[in-house]
């Protein structure tokens, strides 16, 4: 037996160890309802300027509240600059259906895979005899920054932490769907939880096409940097396709099924259409364009060191930090910029997690005078692609993926 195997031999014997989740939200809502919880300052045009902080959700430490039921949990961007591996309790969370499993019996679950040319069905322990993956891979919400687009857009309102980074560790979906039989009409592969909607809706479900669910890296994740899932972030198996927007990265994944297609579900055939334009943008105010599905991330990197807004004393060379993903290639190279993106300096890159991971980097911006300065970071992957200048529009708020600039002030 090994760690997992005891992690969750551990969760089958206390059976509900995982649960508490109901009552830990109730407690939430109400910390907040009395106005007792801490608030963290957010410098979104067009506000707000703050939101409450709680560290009373399950599995979860301090994290900035945007919707309580269900749970839209924000990771602090301090959080960031810690490690390039986002701790699990600080994690961000993101359910679309109220419905959501506060509860699961780890010794009753399973996961079925349909429309093969086997049914299968496995038990946790079933899966933790299979063969093993692990990799590191950022988790990033579709519509991260969302709360930064002008004009602005309805959906969550979120700053840049709708995003983490983890090492996931599972099996390939192509060992299973090996195990389960390709017929000769699949084309498709749909992945569908335990959360339900309240009403009679499309549940939340999404798929991928068979080459890319047969590609040996898309893996079904039972462990995120060395332990189980968190119950809001999946408990007990989640989907992992790296390189992609997390909105394909299907929580408490329990149904697997091969399909003929095309998939007419709500969440792949009307949600989560983008712009078939560069970088998903088009000019403000658009709402008729060539659409296409989401798919993978472009370059982006963040100065986590400071705080945006932050009073320094001066001085000449500050040095910085923060972090870069090269979205769905490894990051080739970050530079910065003191001046408005007027000039550029090569940034140090720190070690290199894989082409999926975030990657850290430092440099010193050199500051000039006393005064407000305008500090910038620029990303290019393994691909050449450049983080553009110019944020993007479309009326989903997805892929924003620019230069972001952090004012702060010397004195
Ligand atoms: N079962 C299920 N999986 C889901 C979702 C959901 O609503 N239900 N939301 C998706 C979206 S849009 C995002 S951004 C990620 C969020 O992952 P996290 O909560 O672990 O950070 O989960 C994805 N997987
Ligand atoms: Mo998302």
């Amino acid at each position: 037996m090994d760690r997992f195997d005891s992690l969750l031999a551990g969760a089958m014997a206390r059976r509900r160890l995982l649960a508490g989740g109901a009552l830990g939200i109730a407690a939430s809502t109400a910390a907040l309802a009395q106005g007792s919880g801490r608030f963290i300052k957010l410098a979104m045009a067009g506000g707000p300027e703050s939101r409450p902080l709680a560290s009373d959700f399950p599995g979860k430490g301090e994290m900035i509240v945007l919707r309580n039921r269900p749970p839209l949990l924000e990771t602090p961007m301090s959080v960031f600059d810690e490690s390039v591996f986002t701790p699990n309790d600080r994690f961000y969370v993101r359910w679309h259906w109220a419905d959501i499993p506060l509860d699961v019996d780890a010794a009753a679950f399973r996961l079925t895979i349909t429309g093969g040319t086997r049914p299968v069905s496995l038990s946790l322990p079933d899966l933790l005899k299979l063969p093993r993956m692990s990799y590191a891979a950022v988790n990033q919400c579709s519509g991260n920054s969302r709360g930064l687009f002008t004009p602005r857009v309805p959906g969550a309102q979120w700053a840049h932490g709708a995003m983490g980074n983890a090492r996931w560790e599972g099996v390939a979906l192509k060992t299973l769907l090996d195990a389960a039989g390709i017929g000769a009409d699949a084309k498709i592969v749909g992945f569908g939880g335990l959360d339900r909607p309240l009403t009679d809706v499309d549940p939340f479900e999404k798929s991928l096409a068979l080459n890319h669910a047969m590609d040996g890296e898309v893996m079904v994740a039972f462990a995120m940097n060395g332990e189980q899932l968190p119950l809001l972030n999946g408990f007990p198996l989640r989907l992992i396709v790296p390189g992609w927007y997390s909105t394909y990265w299907v929580k408490a994944l329990n149904h697997i099924a091969l399909m003929a297609g095309p998939d007419t579900n709500y969440w792949m055939a009307k949600a989560y259409q983008i712009p078939d334009t560069p970088g998903a943008d088009v000019p403000p105010g658009t709402t008729t364009f060539p659409k296409t599905p989401i798919s993978t991330m472009p370059p982006r990197s963040w100065i986590t060191s400071v705080a945006d807004g932050a009073r320094l004393p001066h001085r000449p060379d500050l040095p910085v930090g923060g972090i870069a993903m090269g979205g769905d290639r490894g990051v080739r190279r970050v530079e910065v910029s003191a001046d408005g993106g007027q000039t550029w300096r090569d940034a140090r890159l720190g070690p290199d997690e894989g082409r999926y991971s975030f990657r850290r980097f430092d440099a010193a911006m050199q500051l000039g005078a006393k005064g407000p300065h305008a500090l910038m970071s620029r990303c290019t992957n393994a691909d050449g692609l450049v983080q553009p200048m110019k944020p993007n529009w479309n009326p989903g708020g997805y892929m924003r993926s620019c230069v972001e600039t952090l004012h702060i002030e010397t004195v």
